[in-house]
């Protein structure tokens, strides 16, 4: 597991409901699927008119209620669906790179049999469990995909069939986010209850998921990523709890398949959910209160501060009050974190079911395009979220997240209305009842300031990695003239680090970009008065006498002294 989520750090560095609380209808605004460039445009037209009529969103519905899927008598049951010819429709062909396509060994899963068994996971008290599946609400699984491998996708939807009691699956809805190959979805609606939507311009996995479960009949939403698998009874669990508290949303233990061998392997059940300030997933190992309950009762839901995201169920109903996803994240990311801080601010339970266990193959890198960026994308979406539920603690993601505060969130406001609308808790309480564990830091991460020699301060001009600073008169109202300097020494400006070219006198100093193990880039400062010292090298320190003939007064490092007055900054935070 370990392995697992080393590699889950390492890529992570890599229409709004307006439904009343209180009303029960079933509709959450679906969103608007225009050109990046219109759609932010007509998802708030939307917003305005479900507000007002409910009109658009209905014609949305109706939309997506027509998913397709093979006329009846085309149908087969899943045990006859022919998986190999599928398979070999879009199959790795000797000679290609295995992992171009999916960032995971394509030649491995091809191999792999779609109806393999994997081992049982479970604790062995899961296994005396005995479900009453008569008597279980019945659930839509929603996959969205976007260019997955056929050989995954369909191992995702077979398992799905034969792991469950078939009366419980009301349907698959497969929501193909505009891949290029129109019939890796389309060929799979052979398959009795599999329907299918097709996005006709990439949505992004959010928009995604509201499509389908907008086209969704049954009483739970199951959704699942497109290269799953489900292990021995996983659904039982997650729908009998439903059934005992609609206010519980659930989620499996996800195991993990090798990207390289596809192995299934066992995650621990020790773990649960969180972020750190700069909200950003990551496993956090149970507490020792947490460890001694499980103990005593190993079936028992475990109480998670977050989800991963792709594996969940909740109440249909209870997704759309609660306000479906936000419509104006893309692609990937962040939307898990939204989604668990609004399911427990608005009075709602997040859980991990140790019982119910599904596979997922991890990865180490993004398959797929971002349009505008991964980095920019996901710090987008994450402050989104941050400017609708963090309150006033949100200054801490600012301290953490180096560029955050630069990528503009767009507009919040109907989100902010959705958690007025539902009388939704305080980041605080959320803190302080559901994530004590998370500490407000101890002292602020980053200080910021000016950085001036008598009546001149340095200005970050252009700011552009390679650029330098100059001295400025200063003008004390920040902006240019504003740096951030953090407890490892770096100085930065614009999301870039001051950094010196090499540990020589005369070197010169510029805009890099951050790197936290880069030590040209720390400095030793002791304010309000100071040298500023290359940590790596302390004979050293930036240091601004002008050069015979240059128009700019640029730093550089020389050799300390004590009281030159091109080495003395002062610095007030
Ligand atoms: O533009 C896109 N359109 C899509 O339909 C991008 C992706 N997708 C689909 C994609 O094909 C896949 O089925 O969305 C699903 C998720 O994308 P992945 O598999 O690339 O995401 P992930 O497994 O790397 O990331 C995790 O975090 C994401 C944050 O946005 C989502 O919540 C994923 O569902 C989530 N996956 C899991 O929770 C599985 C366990 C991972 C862990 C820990
Ligand atoms: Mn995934």
């Amino acid at each position: 597991w370990i392995f697992a989520s080393a590699m889950y750090f390492y890529y992570l560095n890599s229409a709004d409901s307006s439904n009343s609380f209180a009303d029960n209808s079933d509709n959450g605004g679906g969103g608007g699927f225009g050109p990046a460039s219109i759609r932010r445009a007509k998802a708030e037209s939307i917003g305005k008119k479900d507000r007002a009529k409910n009109i658009v969103i209905t014609r949305q519905q109706a939309a997506d209620s027509q998913a397709s899927s093979a006329s009846q008598e085309q149908q087969v049951m899943w045990t006859n669906f022919d998986w190999k010819a599928y398979v070999a429709g879009g199959a790795w062909h000797a000679g290609e790179d295995k992992y171009a396509k999916n960032k995971f060994n394509q030649q491995v899963s091809d191999s792999v049999s779609a109806i393999r068994d994997v081992p049982d996971t479970r604790e062995s008290q899961c296994r005396s469990i005995q479900y009453d599946s008569t008597d279980l609400p019945d659930t839509s699984v929603v996959i969205t995909f976007h260019n997955e491998a056929r050989s995954t996708l369909v191992r995702t939807v077979l398992s799905v069939f034969r792991m469950s009691p078939y009366h419980l699956v009301r349907e698959i809805i497969l929501v193909d986010d505009f891949s290029t190959d129109e019939d890796t979805g389309k060929l799979l609606t052979q398959i009795a209850k599999v329907r299918l939507i097709r996005n006709n311009r990439r949505e992004g996995l959010m928009r995604s998921r509201i499509r389908g479960a907008n086209a969704a009949t049954g009483h739970v939403l199951t959704f699942l990523d497109s290269h799953c698998e489900c292990n021995k009874d996983w659904l039982q669990p997650l729908l009998s709890r439903i059934k005992s508290d609609r206010k519980a949303v659930v989620s499996p233990i996800i195991d993990v398949i090798g990207m390289d061998n596809f192995d299934y392997i066992g995650a621990s059940a020790n773990l649960k959910g969180g972020f750190a300030w700069n909200l950003v997933f990551k496993w956090d190992n149970l507490n020792s209160r947490e460890l001694a309950a499980r103990t005593r009762d190993p079936t028992a839901p475990i109480r998670t501060p977050m989800i991963a995201g792709g594996l969940f169920s909740i109440e249909r109903q209870l997704f759309n009050e609660l306000g479906q996803y936000d419509t104006k994240m893309d692609v990937w990311g962040a939307e898990n974190l939204e989604f668990s801080l609004r399911v427990w601010q608005c009075h709602c339970v997040l859980e991990i079911l140790p019982c119910s266990r599904v596979g997922h193959v991890f990865r180490r890198q993004h398959p797929y395009s971002f349009p505008g960026g991964s980095g920019v994308v996901f710090t987008r979406n994450t402050r989104r979220a941050a400017e609708v539920w963090l309150d006033e603690y949100k200054q801490f993601y600012f301290q953490a997240s180096g560029g955050a505060r630069y990528i503009q969130p767009g507009d919040v406001s109907e989100r902010l209305e959705l958690r007025r609308r539902l009388n939704c808790r305080s980041f605080k309480w959320y803190l302080e009842n559901v994530y004590p564990d998370l500490k407000p830091p101890s002292a602020p991460l980053t200080k910021r300031g000016e950085l001036r020699q008598g009546e001149k301060c340095l200005d970050r001009l252009t700011a552009s990695v390679g650029s330098a600073p100059a001295m400025y008169p200063c003008h004390g109202s920040g902006g240019n003239q504003e740096w951030l300097f953090s407890d490892s020494g770096q100085i930065t400006s614009s999301d870039l680090c001051l950094q010196a070219m090499s540990a020589t006198p005369d070197a010169r100093v510029l805009f890099s970009r951050c790197e936290i193990n880069n030590a040209m880039q720390q400095f030793q400062f002791n304010p309000p008065n100071t040298l500023i010292r290359l940590k790596a090298s302390p004979a050293l320190c930036l240091d601004t006498k002008p050069i015979d003939g240059a128009s700019l007064q640029n730093p550089r490092l020389h050799s300390c002294i004590a009281e030159g007055k091109f080495q003395q900054w002062s610095i007030k935070w």
